[in-house]
């Protein structure tokens, strides 16, 4: 079936266009930085939220009307769904897209039949592929729905949940290189801890690397080159993950020897309930050469969940393609749209009218991010607030000419430090909005 017989591919029709359905921002082809938009953003479309999301909260159930659902669990049903996804996909002109294991097929009653369950979709995944050219930018596995991770997978009391979260793990990872996936996520889902009372923290966390490489060994017996990442979120469903930030994942990998096989999947909402903002987290991955790929979305201020809203703000946008770009973009990452739909938004359209409004909305902040570095002049101010460590004292601390004593010999020599200059941060603040 189509979902959407009415609705023709979405075009470009530049900023002037009032037709809902066109981009007004996203041209693929539009050159930026020497490369297309559309290598640029690398768009991806998730599964879980856009065909499993129903629009559920803690106060009541889904609201979403899906047509082309039939209300059983089949496989038949899936494979259906597989179709109506690829169709949103491609309407879309989305290259990528990103699944779980159980988003995209049934859990069964035992492990053989949720593998042989999975096997038929993913042969239907494979065959759409193929009709579309549509790639799979990372697959993963859900660990933490099914009430047997309750105390978390990888990082669970019970050993037993350890190695099913292992086998799902490693059919997750063929299914991926099955259908030539560019990478494969790791998110915590529950590893983290409710209460430190009955936690053996260290050794969590010691089982979570063991786990990790585990993974990496098997990728390479299999042979899948992809990318493997690891997606920091500080908290929810737990009080703590283990995965809190960039800065936490990125100790856990060095700290364990993972630091050559994993980067990092960073998504804004998961920043901002680590108190952190995403050009935060960018930057901190960025400078230290973990990042890898982004799942675009963004929280609600007001509210202290993980809202997974369609990121429209362009200051936002804008901040994340600013410091994308400045590490070398994003390849063989991509801007994944992990957002859902408000549960008041519950039709099928508002699928796409989210996603066009994402893709807008990164289109615009790539613009103005290749703008803003063009014009040079952020660039300038940030070079000469640092232009003391570019000759003199400075340049010979950096090149390692220089320790506590010899320091100390300068300052005392010198008796004050040169004065300080502004900041400037308020000017650079209404520079930048000349850009949007
Ligand atoms: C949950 C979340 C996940 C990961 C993949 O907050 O972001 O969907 O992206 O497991
Ligand atoms: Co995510």
């Amino acid at each position: 079936m189509t979902a959407f017989p009415e609705i023709e591919k979405i075009r470009y029709e530049g900023p002037g266009s009032r037709n809902p359905f066109a981009f007004r921002y996203y041209d693929e082809n539009e050159v930026v930085e020497g490369k297309s938009m559309k290598d640029h953003l690398r768009f991806s479309v998730v599964y879980w939220h856009t065909m499993r999301g129903g629009g559920a909260d803690p106060f009541g159930p889904a609201t979403a009307v899906r047509p082309w659902e039939d209300g059983t669990d089949s496989v038949e049903n899936a494979i259906n769904r597989v179709r109506v996804f690829f169709e949103i996909v491609e309407k879309l002109g989305a290259p990528y897209y990103a699944f779980h294991d159980r988003d995209v097929a049934p859990e069964g009653k035992t492990l053989s039949e949720s593998n042989a369950n999975l096997d038929r979709v993913v042969a239907a995944l494979k065959e759409e592929q193929q009709r579309t050219g549509i790639k799979l930018l990372w697959g993963t596995a859900n660990l933490f729905s099914n009430p047997r991770f309750m105390h978390g997978a990888a990082t669970s009391c019970n050993a037993d949940a350890f190695a099913y979260a292992a086998s799902q793990v490693k059919k997750a990872m063929e299914a991926t290189l099955e259908l030539g996936g560019e990478g494969y996520v790791f998110w915590g889902g529950r590893e983290g801890y409710q209460c430190l009372w009955n936690t053996d923290m260290k050794r969590e966390i010691d089982h979570l690397a063991r786990f990790m490489h585990m993974a990496v060994d098997y990728a390479k017996e299999i042979g899948f080159t992809g990318q493997f990442y690891f997606e920091p979120k500080p908290k929810e469903p737990t009080k703590h993950q283990y995965d809190f930030d960039a800065a936490a994942c990125i100790n856990f990998l060095r700290c364990y020897g993972l630091e050559d096989h994993i980067k990092l999947n960073l998504e804004t909402n998961h920043a901002t309930l680590a108190g952190h903002t995403m050009q935060h987290e960018i930057e901190y991955a960025g400078s230290q050469g973990f990042l890898g790929s982004i799942d675009a979305n963004t929280g609600d201020l007001l509210l202290g969940w993980d809202t997974d809203q369609f990121p429209t703000d362009i200051y936002l946008t804008t901040q994340c393609m600013h410091a994308i770009l400045k590490y070398g973009g994003l390849n063989p990452g991509g801007v994944n749209f992990d957002a859902k739909v408000r549960r008041e938004s519950f039709e099928p359209i508002d699928l796409l009218h989210a996603h066009i409004g994402g893709m807008d909305a990164f289109a615009r902040g790539l613009k103005i991010a290749a703008a803003i570095r063009a014009d040079g002049r952020l660039a300038e101010i940030v070079r000469d607030r640092y232009a003391s460590w570019d000759s003199g004292l400075g340049a010979e601390i950096e090149a390692g000419k220089h320790d506590f004593k010899s320091l100390e010999a300068a300052m005392l020599a010198q008796g004050e430090i040169t004065p300080n200059k502004s900041g400037r941060q308020e000017m650079i603040e209404n520079l930048i909005n000349t850009y949007l």
